[in-house]
């Protein structure tokens, strides 16, 4: 049995300013780890390991330069300390805090395994390709997953990235709300976005991706949901997909012999009666069936 390391990663340092579409500010999503990571969740995964890690707050930072170093430096510490414990044949799982606490699992992906036979599947309904230079609001959890395609403005933070992933084995998914410049990144690449109606050819994707791949990065925001199921999360979609649409694709890619996977943006404040939280605990349990 494959061992499983969980990194709870509490941070909205990817959330400066209010995010793009939001007026204010959204507090608590860095609560989630501890929510999704309960306890009695994790009792049930035998071979398990806990990796606990907090982030500067927003709230300390001055300027835009500040931002930048930063960053990178919880960035770097994080990444000292998951690669103690992670390695080639583990599965790696971060829990956040906002989207951008991926960039630190992605870069243990692309260190860990060979790029050529790795595949990125992003759930979400936003792409997070922006730069230093496109983005609206400055955010960096919608720039985090540009140096793994390309430049994201901000050199000392590109040269963490060493390997790339290559575009064609990258697939999003979720019915995209993006910006014109994001949109246009997705183009030149020609990565291969699944929209509400093109569930069925994702699914054979998807398919294809495990029997020919040797690993498989899931990252998967829950803003892909419905804001009718899913509110308690910092950009809400009231375009979003349904449970319905997302299980049997999730099922899908629970077959694959190595994984690495993201699950962000929980805002436990916001889940009066739970149902986030749980949604999240069925997303992780379902990907991690067969482990
Ligand atoms: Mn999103």
């Amino acid at each position: 049995m494959k061992k499983i390391v969980f990194t709870k990663v509490r941070s909205r340092l990817g959330l400066l300013n209010p995010a793009w579409k939001e007026k204010e500010n959204k507090f608590g999503v860095e609560e989630g780890p501890d929510e999704v990571l309960s306890k009695e969740f994790l009792d049930s995964f035998v071979n398990h390991e806990v990796i606990e890690y907090n982030f500067v707050s927003p709230k300390e930072i001055k300027d835009t330069e500040h931002y930048k170093k930063t960053l990178l430096n919880d960035y770097r510490q994080l990444d000292k300390a998951v690669s103690a414990k992670v390695s080639k044949n583990c599965i790696s799982v971060f829990v956040g805090g906002d989207h951008s606490i991926a960039f630190g699992n992605l870069l243990q992906t692309v260190t860990n395994h060979n790029v050529e036979t790795t595949g990125y599947i992003h759930f979400d309904t936003h792409p997070d390709l922006n730069s230093f230079e496109t983005s609206v609001t400055g955010n960096f959890h919608g720039i985090w997953l540009r140096p793994f395609f390309g430049k994201s403005g901000y050199e000392e933070m590109d040269k963490m990235v060493k390997y790339k992933i290559e575009p064609n084995n990258a697939v999003f998914i979720g019915n995209l709300d993006a910006e014109e410049a994001e949109l246009n990144f997705l183009r030149q690449n020609k990565i291969k976005i699944f929209q509400v109606d093109k569930l069925k050819e994702a699914k054979a994707e998807l398919k294809e991706m495990v029997e020919k791949l040797d690993h498989i990065h899931i990252s998967f925001d829950m803003d892909i949901f419905n804001s009718k199921i899913v509110d308690a999360t910092t950009c809400p979609s009231p375009r979003g997909l349904f449970e319905k649409d997302v299980m049997p694709l999730l099922k899908v890619l629970s077959y694959s012999d190595s994984l690495s996977i993201d699950l962000v943006e929980v805002i436990p404040n916001k889940d009066k009666d739970g149902k986030v939280v749980k949604l999240a605990q069925k997303i992780l349990n379902t990907l991690l069936q067969n482990v």
